[in-house]
């Protein structure tokens, strides 16, 4: 029998932490009844806040230079979705996985429905890699997949790509994640305009290939592992191309896939406006691609994307319903231990945007009142939420406290010796 952490455990680490939380949760809420917010409303919002966990997250990741496995490591998909829904057990904020294939592939596709099934979990978009070539594969992707000079290697990469829409349809997922590292090393060595439109043509036959209620999102990223140029680099890239696809077309912003000091929070409004806001790859970063866990090294810039989310909410604008996915890597964390916590980052920087008086803030910005709209939102960012994010995880069935919670379990341990080290280890992102 697989060991699991129990509701019974939940509830009596709750017992010890409930009578603190009741007490701090009423101050915060007169607190916000005094902003004239109502804090039960916004612990109603908290509750139907849900992001997707990456099935390669729950696996330690690792660099071109090395990857520090540990113990109790998951060794397939169905070990990864018992982490999964171990994560979602404690936080009550992860109902759903975003798989990547070939590296979730089986081959019963419904008994890995039923595993996430059994856990609690539903299938969020899934991801195609045309980025590595696995065994057996007949053409390689060395030198690009969907842009690729050969015919040959792009029709492979789009025969992927519908096998993956086949997959998620057998999952309940509604969307594909297209990732490509096309690019090129050397000036000179890609024509920058034909490999687009080799792109677009192989991006178009992927398109044909979706159910009438499918999305597809394409992510872009400005470097690695090409270094001199990738074929979708930044959103303005990727804005084109899914407007030149179609309506199902959308762009996905994996946070740490732009150039450092980008205005992240601005591309979100302009892709709002446009209606071509697919959705997220949160994680966070100091340098460039660092996968570094979400809202640990910036938070005010993850409130700030979060703040154009809820305007964008508030105003009902049309056409916007973006899909939460969290991608990182975990280099020197229990990943279960950092996927909680990003979990809850992204909820408190979801909840101090809520708090944001849209009134005031728009009356401000109308009076030209540039240090009285910052205030605004600092008054917001500032607030400390934690009370709320614990009483929804605890009305929920979920720890007050998840990364204490998880450790007091043992589960790691336990999890080391269900599952020995058999030389198979589904790893994270290397
Ligand atoms: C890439 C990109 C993709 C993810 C891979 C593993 O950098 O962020 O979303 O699928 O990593
Ligand atoms: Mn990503
Ligand atoms: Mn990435």
């Amino acid at each position: 029998m697989a060991f699991r952490i129990s509701a019974e455990v939940i509830q009596s680490h709750n017992a010890k932490h409930s009578a603190a939380l009741a007490e701090d949760y009423s101050a915060l809420g007169r607190t916000l009844a005094r902003r004239g917010i109502e804090i039960e409303a916004v612990v109603r919002k908290v509750i139907s806040f849900g992001v997707a966990i990456p099935t390669w997250g729950v696996g330690t990741g690792g660099t071109r230079f090395a990857r520090f496995p540990g113990a109790g490591e998951p060794r397939s998909i169905f070990d990864k979705i018992e982490d999964c829904g171990t994560i979602h057990a404690l936080t009550r904020a992860t109902p759903t996985i975003s798989p990547h294939f070939p590296w979730d592939k089986v081959a019963d596709v419904t008994a890995l429905r039923e595993a996430a099934g059994a856990e609690g979990l539903g299938f969020d978009a899934v991801n195609s890699n045309t980025f590595q070539d696995q065994a057996g594969q007949k053409l390689s992707y060395k030198f690009g997949s969907l842009s690729h000079t050969s015919k040959g290697v792009r029709d492979q990469a789009v025969a992927h790509n519908l096998e993956c829409i086949a997959l998620g349809q057998a999952l309940g997922s509604k969307a594909l994640t297209v990732w490509i590292a096309d690019g090129s090393n050397f000036a000179g060595q890609s024509n920058l305009s034909q490999a687009l439109d080799r792109y677009l043509e192989a991006m178009a036959e992927i398109y044909a290939g979706l159910p009438d209620d499918w999305q597809v999102y394409l992510e872009h990223k400005l470097y690695e592992p090409a270094y001199y140029s990738t074929v979708i680099a930044d959103w303005g890239t990727s804005f084109a191309a899914a407007s030149e696809l179609g309506p199902k077309a959308k762009c996905l912003v994996d946070l740490g896939h732009h150039a450092p000091s980008v205005n992240i929070e601005q591309i979100v409004a302009r892709l709002i406006r446009f209606r071509k806001l697919a959705g997220f790859h949160f994680n966070d970063s100091k340098y460039g691609d660092d996968d570094l866990d979400s809202g640990s090294v910036e938070p005010f810039r993850l409130f700030l994307v979060f703040n154009e989310l809820a305007e964008a909410a508030d105003r009902k604008a049309v056409g916007f319903a973006p899909s939460y996915m969290i991608d990182q890597s975990h280099n020197v964390t229990d990943p279960i231990e950092s996927l909680m916590q990003s979990a809850v980052e992204l909820q408190r920087a979801y909840t101090q945007s809520l708090l944001v008086d849209r009134a005031a803030l728009a009356a401000a910005q109308e009076a030209n009142d540039a240090l009285g709209a910052h205030l605004e939102l600092k008054r917001a960012f500032t607030a400390d939420v934690a009370p709320i994010l614990a009483m929804a995880r605890q009305r929920m069935g979920g720890a007050i406290d998840p990364v204490q919670c998880y450790r007091a379990s043992n589960y790691r341990n336990h999890k080391t010796s269900e599952r020995p080290v058999s030389g198979v280890v589904a790893a994270g992102i290397v």
